[in-house]
């Protein structure tokens, strides 16, 4: 009988023990990458600063390549509909959910990743995050995707005649997609999850993506060319579905808070560093890269500001801010 008891005792302890283990949230956080994507490695900060601040009460499970959405579009809006409750990802599609993201969007508006920050970490970024709370999505964060390239299967490119005629993958925006149509290319606006069969089937020729992602979506099985253009630079960002951060208590969005602004500096640091090493790997990968001089792209591209400048209302002046800074 004793034992009986005993052992009842112990069972009870042992669920009252499970019981309070047991996280009394279970976040959802979705990215577009591979795990060898920087993204992934600001995720697994960010989910190993909230897990252990909350002690395990709130639990974040990290969803990459794609699991959460056909692509980043797909992932953001599962923001607004309470299917994803986190994103990491660019700010590629981000101008179909508020019109002001397409600030970032121009070709060569950024000098280097210095003034980069300086405008993202300053009063433009903070001012074109916080518009996206009316969308019922809260800004936690900048990350970096980086300066993106061109590449392609067909030839190597020096000069804007050598990118004319050729099909190229853009993100879906309408910015980007300018930018390529004044440049004699045939833009083809695509979710990123489509982009690597498209290639491989050669319904495409081409993409343009910063150096990280090139190389850790294996673009180079399926790419030759490689010209470092650096036409745009892409912000990544670390998003909340509002609703979830409004329920959140006082501390635990501060939590929140600074859990995404550490985990964003340590995802610059990684997609800085493998920007830096993964040119050399895609050198030793077969990509044969080129170095065009860029200023008959930005000559060529300038027409883009006067088709678009109108988009940004009253804000276009923080596109002149931006220009004036970058001098
Ligand atoms: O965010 O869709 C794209 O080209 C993005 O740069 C990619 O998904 C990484």
């Amino acid at each position: 009988m004793k034992f009986r008891k005993g052992f009842v005792v112990l069972l009870s302890v042992l669920f009252a023990f499970a019981a309070e283990a047991a996280p009394s949230r279970v976040l959802k956080l979705g990215h577009a990458v591979p795990e060898e994507n920087a993204y992934h490695y600001g995720a697994l900060k960010f989910k190993e600063l909230v897990e252990s601040e909350t002690k395990g009460d709130i639990q974040i499970d990290v969803f990459p390549n794609n699991q959460l959405g056909t692509g980043e579009r797909d992932i953001i809006e599962g923001l607004q509909l309470g299917t994803v409750d986190i994103y990491f990802g660019s700010t590629g599609p981000m101008g179909g959910f508020e019109k002001k993201f397409l600030l970032f969007d121009f070709p060569f508006l950024f000098r280097d990743k210095k003034h980069v920050y300086e405008v993202l970490d300053g009063e433009i970024g903070k001012y074109v995050m916080g518009l996206l709370d009316s969308k019922g999505i809260h800004g936690l964060a900048w990350m970096e995707n980086g300066f993106r390239n061109l590449t392609n299967a067909k030839r190597a490119v020096n000069s804007p005649d050598d990118v004319k005629g050729l099909k190229v993958r853009t993100m879906e925006n309408k910015v980007h997609m300018a930018m390529w149509r004044v440049l004699g290319v045939d833009p083809t606006p695509m979710a990123w999850s489509e982009v690597f069969t498209a290639l491989q089937q050669g319904t495409i020729d081409g993409q343009e993506n910063p150096v990280p992602v090139i190389y850790t979506s294996k673009l180079y099985e399926v790419q030759k060319h490689l010209a470092l253009t650096r036409h745009v630079f892409s912000p990544a960002m670390i998003l909340v579905a509002k609703p979830l951060f409004d329920s959140l208590s006082p501390e635990r969005q501060k939590i929140f808070e600074k859990a995404a602004l550490e985990a964003a500096l340590h995802e610059r640091a990684v997609c800085d560093k493998m920007e830096n090493d993964f040119i050399d790997s895609l050198k030793k990968s077969g990509m044969e890269i080129s170095t065009p001089n860029l200023a008959p792209f930005q000559e060529a591209s300038r027409k883009v500001y006067d088709e678009f400048r109108g988009e940004l209302g009253d804000d276009a002046k923080l596109l002149e801010q931006i220009l004036a800074s970058g001098k």
